[in-house]
């Protein structure tokens, strides 16, 4: 889901302050990337084929550590909110991500419920997901905001 920040990221990787504001901006080039097809719409496989890099060992469920070991590889300074990523995406909370939690991941960004993914669905969704998970990725700069 985050193949934007890992394709470009790592230039950042090793700086203090990894800045993914705006977050519909964020989320518009994750959702560009996401689209592999170019179709305008986030479709079913779409999913499965971006959890695809992370499972090391090619037996089709992404485990926590393989998630995380990947994210230690190419994002170690996002890797809390990494963590908290993975426990949304492991809907079924075993600790394993399959085609099940996919589903229901999937299911989750489609607001209308129309089983398709829309590029607004899609924004919006991560846009207040960002926002929600602040805290985990904005490494305090949310508290340095204005002055008193
Ligand atoms: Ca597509
Ligand atoms: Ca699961
Ligand atoms: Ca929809």
């Amino acid at each position: 889901m985050l193949k934007f920040l890992l394709l470009l990221l790592p230039a950042f990787a090793f700086a203090q302050n990894v800045d993914l504001r705006p977050y519909n901006l964020t989320a518009t080039y994750m959702f560009i990337l996401v689209d592999k097809d170019l179709n305008g719409q986030v479709d079913r496989n779409e999913i499965d084929l971006n959890f695809q890099q992370y499972d090391a060992d090619h037996n089709g469920r992404v485990s926590r550590v393989e998630y995380i070991n990947y994210v230690n590889q190419h994002e170690p300074t996002l890797n809390l909110f990494h963590d908290a990523l993975f426990d949304i995406y492991d809907v079924d909370g075993d600790h394993i991500l399959y085609h099940n939690d996919y589903d229901n991941f999937y299911a989750l960004m489609d607001g209308d419920g129309n089983g398709i993914v829309s590029h607004f669905e899609f924004v919006r969704y991560w846009t207040i997901l960002l926002e929600t998970l602040e805290h985990l990725h904005n490494f305090g700069k949310s508290l340095q905001a204005p002055a008193q």
